[in-house]
């Protein structure tokens, strides 16, 4: 009767701690994946990204506009066309200062394919 309590309170215990965890990152992060960036080394405008998935950078014209990128988490495909379609571009998580020529001033859609 008490081994059965005592697993009990060791499971509840490991699920606190992977919860607590989990708030810590996201807190450290803002809770955003990736950020995006009109110019080369994290400058010009600049727009955070919450979800998993953009279909078209329209807010603020970022279309056609990305030249520096910072993925926070997950593994991210950038693609050169809407609906993530076109040439796309991996990206772990990491700060791209610059993006390979190619992919400057084209990107359209974004999503992330690992968590
Ligand atoms: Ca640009
Ligand atoms: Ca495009």
């Amino acid at each position: 009767m008490s081994n059965i309590n005592n697993h009990g309170v060791d499971m509840n215990n490991d699920v606190l701690f992977q919860e607590l965890n989990c708030e810590k990152a996201a807190t450290i992060q803002g809770g955003a994946s990736a950020q995006v960036f009109t110019d080369a080394n994290f400058s010009g405008l600049a727009s955070t990204i919450f979800s998993d998935d953009i279909g078209l950078f329209d807010l603020n014209n970022f279309n056609d506009k990305i030249s520096s990128i910072k993925v926070f988490s997950g593994q991210w495909t950038f693609w050169s066309d809407a609906n993530y379609s076109g040439v796309g571009i991996i990206l772990n998580p990491g700060d791209y200062a610059t993006i390979p020529p190619e992919f400057n001033d084209v990107i359209s859609s974004a999503k992330r394919n690992i968590k």
